[in-house]
């Protein structure tokens, strides 16, 4: 059996955590690690002074990690440049927020080539290598300029901008055109596979020879819509541990009869926050009967900090909601509970369960697992409303049971979030359970399974996402 290399910026080592610390993408990857052995190579999060290549390995749990450190230079310009100053937000379709540079486009090159360097030796010809996200585009072609022939595989966890856009990086064809080093791509949607044919065929000159298959010069590349979902077993039985129903019990109690709507995003610009904030207080505003029946709690965890947009955000919503609790609140009642830290997923769960409301209006997403969580952790006789924007990749699976709304409207939002208090149960049971089905179906080891069978088998993929 081959074995698999999966390459990403941050490596998740397994852990034996019941509380479910662990995410479900990095539970997933540690599963297909032990089936194919293999190892799990990345950046560690460190820094030193020069860069050495030296390998951290590691063993826990039947998986193999390792890692190497960075230069603090190398950090500034990959990591908080390139990929999160620049392809973060371009790729969440935000060129007033993407700042380009030449440092930080070749800090990106000069990382790639240095993960390059350092993995190849652990290569074995016969090995399969999965490549994650927007920080290792280049990686590929790195690999293959050192002789590397193995299968190698990309998947994207972001959205794939319009063309026109993306046009606006000075790197943009270079950095395409190396993509055509992989043999297969994924994406999570057919709208972000499109964008990125659209860019391949008319920037790249590139030809669609199947639907899922361009060609440049003499590589071809397979393209698959792949969405990624939830390790749903895992949550539901979370939604169900004693710690759930403990914050469950916590949070109905500090509700006191009242509906909770609930937001869980990491304090990141491409959530939409200040649009969901401003939607909310829009519906206080259209609707004084129903003030003091609900409450929004948001928790939103700080990421990214180094990077200024993200510094602004917080003192944005930071603002904004002291401005509508001023605004509204009253003796015994404060419309916003803003909360700036995370919480074990367990006790996530129970909230999500808690909750009348869920609401997920990123601006702009490549799936959002927070949708397909909340509807996991719902208790199916009486599970709550999923409020979704229309521009997350997950409207794409949940569309038909979600109340889908578009995030730049204020009204929008206040209107939905007045329907699904006064939805009746039937109609919520049967919405629940159309978004279930799929949540079910399409859970995360479907994903990494139809990837990796497509990517080492190069077999038709068994259904259609
Ligand atoms: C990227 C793409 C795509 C959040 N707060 C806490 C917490 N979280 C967890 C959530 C969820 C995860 O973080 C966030 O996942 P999302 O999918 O919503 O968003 P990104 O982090 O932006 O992820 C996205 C994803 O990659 C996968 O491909 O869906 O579109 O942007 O699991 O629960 N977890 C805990 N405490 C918190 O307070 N434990």
């Amino acid at each position: 059996m081959n074995r698999l290399i999966i390459i990403s910026n941050r490596v998740s080592a397994p852990t034996d955590s019941k509380s479910g610390a662990q995410g479900g993408l990095a539970v997933a990857l540690a599963a297909a690690l032990r089936e194919y052995r293999g190892l799990w190579f990345g950046w560690s999060g460190e820094t030193t002074d020069v860069f050495s290549g030296h390998i951290n390995f590691q063993r826990a749990h039947g998986v193999t990690t390792a890692t190497v450190d960075l230069e603090e230079q190398d950090v500034d310009e990959y990591y908080n440049g390139f990929a999160n100053r620049t392809l973060w937000p371009l790729f969440h379709y935000r060129i007033d927020l993407a700042e380009y540079a030449r440092d930080f486009a070749g800090g990106y090159k000069r990382v790639n080539e240095r993960f390059a360097d350092t993995v190849r030796p652990l290569i074995e010809p016969d090995d399969v290598i999965w490549i994650q996200d927007y920080h290792m585009f280049p990686l590929g072609g790195e690999l293959r300029d050192r002789g590397c022939k193995n299968r190698i595989g990309f998947f994207l966890h972001i959205p794939w901008p319009p063309r026109r856009l993306l046009n606006t990086l000075p790197e943009a064809g270079e950095l395409v055109a190396t993509l055509f080093a992989y043999d297969v791509i994924g994406f999570h949607i057919e709208e972000w596979l499109e964008s990125f044919c659209d860019f391949a065929v008319k920037d790249l000159g590139a030809e669609r020879v199947a639907p899922d298959v361009l060609k440049l010069g003499a590589r071809t590349v397979r393209v698959v819509a792949n969405p990624i979902g939830i390790d749903t077993q895992e949550f539901v039985a979370a939604a169900n541990s004693p710690p759930a129903r403990l914050s469950y019990r916590r949070m109905r109690d500090s509700a006191v009869g009242r509906d909770m709507i609930v937001g869980v995003d990491r304090l990141d610009y491409s959530k939409g926050l200040e649009e969901r904030f401003l939607g909310y207080e829009q519906f206080l505003k259209d609707h004084p009967e129903e003030r003091k029946e609900v409450f929004l709690l948001q928790i939103a965890p700080p990421s990214r900090g180094a990077v200024e947009s993200y510094q602004k955000i917080r003192a944005t919503l930071e603002g904004l909601s002291g401005r509508i609790n001023g605004g509204y609140a009253d003796v015994d009642w404060v419309p916003i509970r803003y909360v700036n830290q995370g919480y074990p997923r367990d006790v996530l769960a129970g909230i999500y369960r808690a909750a009348r409301i869920g609401l997920v209006t990123p601006l702009r997403d490549g799936m959002n697992l927070v949708a397909k969580e909340y509807v996991a952790a719902q208790d199916p006789e009486d599970p709550g409303v999923l409020i979704l924007s229309r521009f997350a990749g997950a409207a794409a699976q949940l569309g038909e049971g979600a109340l889908l709304v578009n995030p730049y409207s204020a009204e929008e939002m206040s209107d939905a979030i007045l329907r699904a208090l006064r939805m009746p149960r039937d109609e919520r049971q049967a919405r629940w359970r159309r978004m279930m089905d799929n949540v079910e179906q399409q859970d995360v080891i479907w994903w990494r399974k139809r990837f990796t069978d497509l990517l080492m088998g190069d077999v038709e993929v068994s259904a259609e996402a």
